[in-house]
């Protein structure tokens, strides 16, 4: 009797510790088919050619970057493209970066770490390990949001980074891999997908893709001054209070505001 009671309540233990998979959209006719938009620049700033952009975050009214390969943590400004402040990091590779207002989340690519940042300085304050590759990351409604290269979105508790839930986002039924850096939205999550000139809106809830957004006007205009194969859009930043939106790439010299228009 007690055998069963033990095992009774370790079941129900685990079901609090498995993330919930959310319901994946069916395909078919009924299939929301998403809108599709345009990214046109409406100002050019400068931005580091060196920095391989693998997260771009307001935080505190200020605008951080997480750079990847031998990366850092840095506040970077619109007036130039040196850095006002670095943290090197030079044992792992950086990736997604988010705020929830108060501290700093930084993911790393294959490290299996997070970096919790905190203070205005920032200085660290703890790390946590996790399981598996860390692509983007931002903060919604109390909870981390990370891609890692796949086509499923995994929302993580900050105080311990563990997954309470996931999603698979998917193009009108489609899953959609190697989404990248992201930036959480009020009405959706902003995500590159990595190696190509889009960004896709999703669907928080239900992984569905709402939006297409083509940022092909951004890649023409860096391309005759970037070098590097892995020059990609990667860097997508929404300024709280104004909603201006900023995107950029790795190794680009510029980082652009951009509005969003139906395409036609
Ligand atoms: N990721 O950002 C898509 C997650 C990874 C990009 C890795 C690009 C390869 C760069 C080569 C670096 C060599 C240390
Ligand atoms: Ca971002």
């Amino acid at each position: 009797m007690r055998r069963i009671s033990w095992s009774l309540s370790l079941s129900l233990l685990c079901l609090g510790c498995a993330p919930a998979q959310r319901q994946a959209p069916d395909a078919g006719p009924t299939e929301v088919v998403p809108q599709r938009l345009v990214a046109r620049i409406v100002h050019t700033y400068p931005h580091d050619p060196t920095a391989f952009t693998q997260g771009l975050q307001f935080h505190q009214g200020q605008l951080y970057e997480s750079t990847g390969e031998e990366g850092d943590l840095r506040r970077i400004s619109l007036e130039q493209a040196a850095p006002l402040w670095v943290q090197p990091l030079p044992d792992v590779f950086p990736e997604g970066l988010a705020s929830d207002g108060t501290r700093l989340y930084q993911l790393t690519w294959q490290d299996e770490t997070l970096y919790v940042w905190n203070g205005t300085a920032p200085t660290q304050e703890k790390q946590v390990t996790y399981t598996g590759e860390g692509w983007g990351l931002c903060f919604w409604q109390g909870q981390l949001v990370r891609s890692d290269g796949t086509a499923t979105l995994r929302f993580h508790d900050p105080k311990d980074f563990h997954v309470k839930s996931q999603v698979q986002v998917t193009l009108q039924g489609t899953p959609v891999e190697r989404l990248n850096e992201l930036e959480c939205a009020e009405d959706g999550v902003y995500a590159n997908v990595w190696h190509t000139d889009h960004v896709l809106k999703i669907d928080y809830a239900t992984g569905r893709v709402l939006a297409v957004i083509d940022a092909s006007e951004l890649a023409r205009t860096v391309r005759s001054r970037v070098r590097s194969y892995e020059a990609v859009l990667n860097g997508i930043a929404q300024e709280p209070g104004t909603g201006r939106l900023f995107f950029t790439g790795k190794l680009w010299p510029d980082l652009f505001e951009v509005k969003l228009e139906p395409a036609t």
